[in-house]
């Protein structure tokens, strides 16, 4: 039987006997669906020209001047617009639905886990369903986001403040945090997929673990915080393909029509 095939039956098998499975996800679980990485060749700062990532997504620069970030936003919005979610999105929320999940801790902001049919979604980063004005604190849902951003560069509220999505930048408090600290302590099986596990504190989430680990990551991710030692199971491969694989034996998913 082939490494790969071995490693899928493995975490069949485990997957079958857990009952609080945590699923850490990064960006790495969306690019099937379309959203590309942030730094790759093909990732989004170089398409938006961006030179400087780190002043993309800080807060103090975002309230002196927003334009940078729009321009990538405007960028990130378009690809919504013909984006589902992928297989392995799909794999979570029928576990979740079958009542193995203690949570999906997500890195990502871009809501795929929800839109597949996950409820129980920790979105460290926050995401870009919500926006809020920096001065007034009014809402706004994504829809009236892209109306304001068909008028204007830069979209205003009525009280003349800058809207903002609820995405944590730097200088901000991630979310939710004490919820990711205590679901990963309590998991008897953490999947850790499509993240190089370099931004913190996400990345520490998995030495709080004592059950299981299993990595499903293709390209490098930084054992800075996770030891290979710690590692029960690492697939270094495309993760669609590995879960494709992880679900033939366990039939969670339905075919799509
Ligand atoms: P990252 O640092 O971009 O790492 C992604 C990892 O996934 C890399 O190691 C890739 O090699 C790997 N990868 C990519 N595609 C696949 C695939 N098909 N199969 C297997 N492995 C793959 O992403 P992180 O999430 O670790 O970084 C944290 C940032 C990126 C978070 O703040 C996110 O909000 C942010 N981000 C989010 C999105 C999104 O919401 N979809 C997109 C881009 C970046």
């Amino acid at each position: 039987m082939e490494k790969t095939e071995t490693q899928a039956k493995t975490c069949a098998s485990w997957i079958e006997k857990a009952s609080r499975i945590v699923l850490l996800s990064g960006a790495g679980l969306s690019t099937a669906a379309g959203i590309p990485d942030f730094r790759g060749p093909e990732g989004l700062y170089r398409r938006a020209g961006v030179d400087n990532p780190e002043a993309l997504f800080d807060i103090e620069r975002f309230d002196r001047d927003p334009s940078l970030f729009y321009r990538f936003h405007r960028e990130f919005l378009r690809l919504f617009e013909r984006i589902t979610p992928t297989f392995t999105h799909r794999f979570f929320a029928a576990l979740e639905a079958r009542g193995a999940m203690e949570a999906v801790v997500t890195q990502n902001i871009d809501g795929l886990h929800q839109a597949a049919g996950s409820k129980k979604v920790l979105e460290i980063h926050g995401g870009i369903g919500s926006n809020h004005c920096r001065r007034c604190g009014a809402s706004f849902t994504l829809d009236s986001l892209r109306t304001l951003m068909a008028a204007e560069e830069i979209p205003h509220c009525r009280c003349g403040g800058v809207i903002k999505p609820d995405v944590v930048f730097f200088g901000e408090a991630v979310r939710e945090l004490e919820a990711c600290q205590r679901a990963t302590v309590e998991a008897d099986l953490l999947v850790v997929a499509g993240s190089s596990l370099v931004v913190t504190p996400a990345a520490f989430l998995p030495s709080l673990c004592q059950g299981k680990i299993v990595v499903v990551n293709r390209g490098d991710f930084s054992e800075r915080y996770l030891p290979r030692r710690r590692i029960d199971l690492f697939a270094e491969e495309d993760i669609d393909a590995f879960f494709h694989r992880v679900d033939d034996g366990l039939n969670l998913v339905a075919p799509l029509h």
